[in-house]
């Protein structure tokens, strides 16, 4: 995901570092391997040049003597005895084919496997095994394994904006994820919201983000709802016939709280945990809310203000980065 491979000189070779790690997440449901094979694929996929043996792996920042073992064997035999086998298992390829339905992860995904679910023709004669959210990712498997291409995100982003305007001008919206870094196509549309008469101080506003989906509803825009509670929409959306259906998500956030959550829901994920490791070397906790400073008790203290994302780069002493250019 997001490594453009095949233009890269160690593409394969992140490849498959990926391919374990979702192997270690969906099936293992091991969380620290599934991290190290993802930073790992992360610092391979940065580096320039092709890598010759394992020896030169092991030298890169984010990849230990495991990892750079398999490199070695990868590029001595052209294959890793360990993902041959991973993938001979029927088990396995059934937890991962669920897996990619949204709203079933790797627990549940077992748990019908050991029911003697293995495909999705399985899975459709037995939906009584599934609840609202995964019977609709079912239904739209297909129209969610395609990526979003950024033209179209552009023409849901004006929709939005359309429409929002006509409930309350003073609503204020950013599409983030991959999407705010710059890619040509994302997975899903990941919109914050927010309203300056809704800070941390004032007493939750649900009407705010119901009268949001309300009206992308009237308008058509949103087809189904995966869940909706005060803060967060997750649904579906449609933008013209003939289109595929598109993963929407909707969160709405206090206008105090705003940066910070722009920040993290921008991304990517990896970008995310170097900021927050080199937040905490300086005595900062952030979080998808607030920046916080840490006493000398490790306590950490009240939430600092924030009127930009550059404020919160600044108060850890990071050097800011472009949102395009968050893309590790
Ligand atoms: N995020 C994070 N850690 C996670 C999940 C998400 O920091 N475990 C943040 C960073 C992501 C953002 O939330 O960029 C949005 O999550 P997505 O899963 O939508 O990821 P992207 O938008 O980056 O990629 P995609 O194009 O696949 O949607
Ligand atoms: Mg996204
Ligand atoms: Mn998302």
């Amino acid at each position: 995901k997001g490594y453009e491979s095949t233009q890269k000189p160690n593409g394969d070779l992140c490849e498959f570092l990926l391919e374990l790690a979702d192997y270690e997440r969906n099936v293992s449901r091991n969380i620290h391997k599934y991290n190290a094979y993802r930073n790992a694929a992360a610092a391979l996929g940065e580096y320039p040049t092709r890598v010759k043996d394992g020896n030169e792996a092991k030298k890169i920042k984010g990849i230990g003597t495991k990892i750079a073992d398999k490199i070695e064997e990868f590029l001595n035999t052209g294959k890793l005895t360990k993902l041959e086998k991973i993938r001979a298992s029927e088990t396995n390829v059934a937890i991962n084919l669920l897996n990619r339905v949204t709203g079933i992860g790797p627990a549940k995904a077992r748990e019908l496997v050991d029911d003697g679910i293995l495909t999705l023709e399985d899975l459709r004669k037995n939906q009584d095994k599934l609840n609202h959210h995964q019977i609709i990712g079912l239904k739209y498997f297909e129209d969610f394994e395609k990526q979003i291409p950024r033209e179209e995100i552009v023409r849901i982003e004006a929709f939005i904006r359309k429409e929002i305007n006509e409930i309350d001008s003073e609503y204020i919206i950013t599409i983030c994820g991959s999407y705010r870094r710059g890619a040509k196509s994302s997975g899903d549309v990941d919109v914050l919201l927010t309203h300056p008469a809704y800070t941390s101080d004032t007493q939750k506003r649900p009407d705010l983000l119901k009268k949001v989906v309300n009206q992308l509803k009237e308008s058509q825009l949103i087809t189904d709802t995966l869940s909706l509670g005060d803060i967060k929409f997750m649904g579906v959306c449609l933008l013209e016939e003939d289109l595929p259906h598109r993963r929407l998500d909707i969160r709405l956030l206090p206008h105090d709280q705003y940066f910070c959550g722009i920040l993290y829901f921008t991304g990517s994920d990896i970008f995310n945990k170097n900021m927050r490791a080199h937040a905490l070397e300086q005595g900062f906790t952030l979080n998808e809310y607030c920046i916080r400073p840490m006493g000398s008790t490790g306590v950490a203290g009240e939430p600092l203000p924030v009127s930009s994302e550059r404020d919160i780069f600044d108060y850890i002493d990071y050097e800011y980065k472009e949102p395009h250019e968050r893309n590790v």
